[in-house]
């Protein structure tokens, strides 16, 4: 059984170095999916540098183990974590969303190097991995897929059908991440389109499921361990997390899901992260 070690503090000091990208990609004034990225940076920080087999020096090993991102939207936190990889030019940041940037507004894999996939219309990410994990076992290829999810994306009804393919086919190279932050684009799920008992649901569909705090790096640590060394059923992490985490302004607001920062946010942002950054290396 395979087991890495976590170093909780490096992880929580990435991660915040992550949301730190994702505020230079949005100058103030400057629209973007701020909410959804925020709060996937510590589960991006425990897979990119803790979890997963990567050579950011050879992003196209067949052996490397694959994120996709079927929240599209939240690239940011994804397109952070390759720039703190050293795989993304740091320079890039600020070209977000302009004409000809590597970096757009959803997942390409054909513009930007580290992405696995093309995503963002919401519902099909799980059943590309599910594929994706399945030739790669054919292939028998060490690689695993981690496909990220949000808990309004499971309203989706193929998501549903790639769940109960990857059971019938024993999938477990394969990980689903639900990033349950119950905040949508204009309100929260439970007003928008509740979906209850969604861990009941994975298990019921035939899915080892987890439930954890997606913001506790070592909690992510373990489950991702877990679901690594568990065999015979793909694995769904059901991660309670805050929309727009780490900054103060935004955290659980559906404005932020894709809003703009004004000057006088853009500086709490700054101190919010520096706070939390001088708290951890004291920690
Ligand atoms: C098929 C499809 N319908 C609608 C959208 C527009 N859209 C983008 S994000 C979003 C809300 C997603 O909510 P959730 O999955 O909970 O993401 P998170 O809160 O983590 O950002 C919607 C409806 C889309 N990208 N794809």
């Amino acid at each position: 059984m395979e087991t890495t070690i976590l170093n909780r503090k490096e992880a929580m000091l990435t991660a915040n170095a992550i949301r730190s990208d994702i505020l230079a990609m949005l100058p103030p004034g400057k629209v973007g999916h701020l909410g959804g990225s925020s709060s996937i940076a510590d589960i991006m920080s425990c897979l990119y540098f803790h979890h997963m087999n990567i050579n950011p020096k050879n992003m196209k090993d067949p052996d490397r183990d694959r994120i996709l991102l079927s929240k599209g939207h939240s690239v940011l936190a994804q397109y952070a974590a390759l720039t703190e990889l050293g795989v993304i030019d740091r320079n890039e940041l600020k070209t977000l969303k302009t004409y000809g940037s590597v970096l757009q507004g959803h997942p390409d894999m054909e513009r930007t190097p580290g992405i696995e996939a093309v995503t963002g219309s919401l519902g099909q990410g799980l059943s590309v991995g599910l594929g994706l994990a399945l030739g790669l076992k054919l292939e028998k290829s060490k690689g695993r897929v981690y496909v990220i999810c949000g808990d309004g994306e499971l309203s989706e009804g193929q998501v549903w059908e790639a769940a109960m393919a990857g059971s019938v086919f024993k999938a477990d190279n394969l990980t689903a991440i639900i990033d349950l932050n119950g905040i949508q684009a204009t309100g929260t799920t439970e007003e928008t389109f509740p979906i209850p008992n969604i861990a009941e649901k994975w298990e019921a569909f035939g899915w080892n499921v987890i439930q954890l705090d997606g913001h506790d790096v070592v909690a992510i640590h373990k489950a991702l361990e877990e679901a690594r060394n568990f065999k015979g059923k793909p694995s769904v992490l059901v991660a309670r997390t805050i929309k727009g985490k780490g900054f103060s302004f935004a955290e659980n607001k559906a404005a932020f899901h894709n809003g703009s920062l004004t000057d006088e946010q853009y500086k709490i942002a700054l101190e919010d992260l520096e706070k939390i950054k001088n708290e951890v290396e004291k920690s």
